[in-house]
């Protein structure tokens, strides 16, 4: 997608902080930390949100999901973490390429 963020972020037009990549995701800092680490895991598929996932997105939905915990890791976040996926304008969705916020290195407070 010519005017997606992400899609430019992914073909290298938009610079970004990488810590992961493979054939089918990436992993890159966040822009705007949330807590003293804050990744975003997003597919080189453009699929526009969670509400958009389709019977055909499983196997990489399910690739992205199994490498969150070495991506974590890998930050030093052994003690956890948070995993968010924004979707849509209720749930605060801001760019329209699903991603896997991971937060971590400071204590969650709990879901109120
Ligand atoms: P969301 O609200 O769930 O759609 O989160 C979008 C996130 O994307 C937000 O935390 C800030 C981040 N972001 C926006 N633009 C850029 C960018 O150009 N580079 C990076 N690394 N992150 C970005």
């Amino acid at each position: 997608m010519s005017d997606c963020l992400f899609c430019k972020l992914l073909n290298g037009d938009i610079p970004s902080d990488r810590v992961y990549e493979d054939e089918h995701c990436i992993a890159f800092r966040d822009i705007d930390p949330k807590a003293p680490t804050h990744l975003l895991v997003i597919p080189r598929k453009h699929i526009a949100s969670l509400a958009d996932v389709s019977p055909a997105d499983e196997a990489i939905m399910g690739h992205m999901v199994t490498r969150i915990p070495e991506i974590a890791r890998n930050q030093g976040l052994e003690r956890g973490f948070r995993t968010v996926v924004n979707t849509g304008p209720e749930g605060g969705q801001e760019v329209y390429h699903i991603h896997f916020h991971i937060l971590g290195g400071r204590q969650m407070a709990a879901l109120s």
